[in-house]
């Protein structure tokens, strides 16, 4: 299998498209570390999937490190993260107001940093690495209602390219993959669950998105053969974007 002998980070993995990352990185063979706010979740899907839970809310500098200590303490080494964990908010422009847009900066954007801050010093020491951040296809869309998140995802994406260039020389590779609206538990409690008919429009393939659809795209540039591919973002959304 691709991935035997390799260590996963994935945050967000308790639920949606962070439990499907998570479930086929195990099925390539790597050991997976499922990092997730919800205790709940996380020990859920960590016991269905074969791996190994930890309770981290990636928006505090202390959880984010002690997930990477944890994950080095048990398995030696860090081979692979992925940051999946994220808020998907439903707001209005004329709603939206600082304290909301600070709480989607803090996960989304600040828990990616604290994250990368936390795995690097175990990726350049083994002198090998493979990030990859959970993007969306809203920074290309332009989607209404979400501008703080659309903003965040922004930031993802520029962030991975930044990075990419910052890292590369330690082996170390860092890409975005970037899902369309997804049916996943996040976004079905959400009003944006009522956009999918016309999301599916647009689609060159006339189908909801489901969060296996993401996953074969992180565990390809989570891969060794993915080496030569870095600062790049992957959009996996059905053709809903062209770009
Ligand atoms: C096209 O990432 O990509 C709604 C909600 N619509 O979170 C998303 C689209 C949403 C999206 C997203």
């Amino acid at each position: 299998m691709k991935l035997d002998g390799r260590v996963a980070i994935v945050t967000g993995a308790g639920q949606g498209i962070g439990r499907a990352i998570a479930a086929r990185l195990r099925e390539e063979g790597a050991s997976v570390i499922v990092a997730d706010k919800n205790a709940e979740t996380a020990e859920k899907t960590a016991a269905e999937i074969g791996a190994t839970a930890h309770v981290t809310d990636v928006s505090d500098p202390d959880q984010a490190a002690a997930v990477a200590a944890a994950a080095a303490e048990r398995f030696g080494k860090i081979d692979i993260l992925v940051n999946d964990a994220a808020i998907v908010p439903f707001v209005p422009w004329e709603q939206l107001d600082f304290t909301e847009w600070r709480r989607i900066m803090s996960v989304n954007i600040d828990g990616v940093f604290l994250m990368c801050k936390a795995v690097y010093p175990h990726m350049k020491q083994a002198g090998y690495g493979r990030i990859v951040n959970l993007c969306s296809n809203v920074v290309t869309a332009g989607t209404p209602n979400m501008a703080h998140y659309v903003a965040s995802k922004g930031g993802v994406l520029a962030f991975t390219r930044s990075l990419a260039t910052e890292v590369g020389a330690h082996g170390i590779t860092v890409n975005a993959v970037a899902p369309g609206l997804t049916d996943s538990e996040g976004v079905r409690v959400t009003p944006h669950n009522d956009a999918f008919d016309f999301v599916v429009s647009l689609q060159a393939i006339p189908r909801r998105g489901v969060p296996a659809d993401i996953a074969p795209a992180v565990a390809f540039l989570a891969s060794e053969e993915a080496h030569w591919i870095t600062g790049q973002m992957l959009t996996a959304d059905g053709g809903h974007t062209r770009h």
